[in-house]
């Protein structure tokens, strides 16, 4: 049975696992699951992803979520000789660090800032603004230090993507990083060496510029953590 994959559009976790089964030429049939009108949120959903997050990946009836696992679910399961995770235990540690550094700090302070103010009531403050440099500066510091053309190889791996779409929110909110030289770089090379994969990032971005200049009103969904932002028109 061909995979599915649930996403949401412009969900920078979503468009990493994407890029990944693009990358590897994995088929896959994509379900597009609609956020704002809280498809995620119901009980059918949580059958699937008690944690009711977007991307999931059905294998056949195995349930899988958190795009970390998904990007090393694919590579190991369907293509285990893809440089996209290497198998060499220290180029695989430093993958599997990247990746961990994405979601419990990149993203998490780059998303707070950039994708919450949009799609729910937070503002942008100056301790979310130090948070973001604070990600910005290790980061660099990771790709100085490395040395490497990617973030974890001198070869593309699954640790690019969740690191690209991260960066892209900041792209999306007009944040110039460009002080951040070896990330300016980085970021720039992949947009020219994988068009088709960036692709999916841009789209994605464009979708985030749209709902930044319309805030939507998300007060419907009666989120169980984030404040709706309620829009008066
Ligand atoms: N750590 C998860 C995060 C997934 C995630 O937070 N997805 C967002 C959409 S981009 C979501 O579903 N959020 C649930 C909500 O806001 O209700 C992953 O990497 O897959």
């Amino acid at each position: 049975m061909v995979l599915k994959l649930y996403v949401v559009s412009d969900g920078p976790p979503s468009l990493s696992v994407r890029q990944a089964l693009a990358q590897l030429e994995i088929p896959f049939q994509q379900i597009d699951v609609n956020y704002g009108a809280g498809e995620h949120m119901t009980e059918e959903y949580a059958l699937m992803n008690p944690q009711k997050e977007i991307p999931v990946l059905d294998d056949d009836g195995f349930y899988l979520s958190e795009s970390n696992a998904i990007l090393q679910y694919i590579c190991d399961k369907y293509k285990p000789e893809s440089p996209l995770y290497p198998k060499d235990p220290k180029v695989r540690a430093i993958v599997n660090q990247r990746l961990c550094f994405n979601l419990s700090s990149y993203y998490a302070n780059i998303s707070a800032y950039t994708m919450a103010p949009i799609f729910f009531d937070y503002e942008r403050t100056p301790l979310g603004l130090k948070k973001v440099n604070i990600a910005l500066d290790v980061f660099n510091t990771y790709l100085e230090r490395l040395g490497t053309k990617y973030a974890a190889a001198d070869h593309l791996t699954i640790a690019d993507f969740p690191l690209i779409n991260s960066t892209m929110t900041l792209e999306a909110i007009g944040f110039d990083f460009s002080k951040y030289a070896k990330i300016h770089k980085w970021y720039d090379d992949f947009k020219k060496n994988h068009p088709n994969l960036w692709k999916i990032s841009d789209e994605a971005m464009k979708e985030i510029q749209n709902f930044a200049a319309n805030p939507p009103d998300l007060s419907h969904l009666n989120h169980p953590i984030h404040p709706a932002r309620k829009i008066n028109k």
